[in-house]
């Protein structure tokens, strides 16, 4: 049992690396739109495109702002790309630039 679950551990390294690599330091941006700003909670509702590195389908939902992101950096109806990676368990903005 524990043999098969790092086997499967292993197989799944395997196959995100490559991925990984592909991506720059910060891992891969993503196009969304802005639908919502919550300035007190610091959360931002993204309709966004497909987030490879954290295997989510496009849709739309709450983001948490990370460290050196202000929610005042956009508003709704902003087009915007952004990368997001879980910390602490929660889905965080650790990227959010306007889209040109
Ligand atoms: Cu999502």
């Amino acid at each position: 049992m524990i043999k098969t679950l790092k086997a499967s551990a292993l197989a799944v390294a395997m196959i995100a690396l490559p991925f990984a690599a592909l991506a720059d330091a910060g891992g891969p941006m993503v196009k969304g739109e802005v639908t919502k700003v919550d300035e007190s909670a610091g959360k931002i509702t993204i309709k966004h495109e497909a987030i490879p590195n954290l295997e989510m389908d496009a849709m739309t939902m709450v983001f948490k702002t990370g460290e050196g992101i202000s929610v005042k950096d956009v508003k709704s109806g902003d087009k915007v790309v952004f990368h997001a990676d879980k910390v602490n368990g929660q889905i965080t903005l650790t990227r959010l630039e306007k889209a040109k």
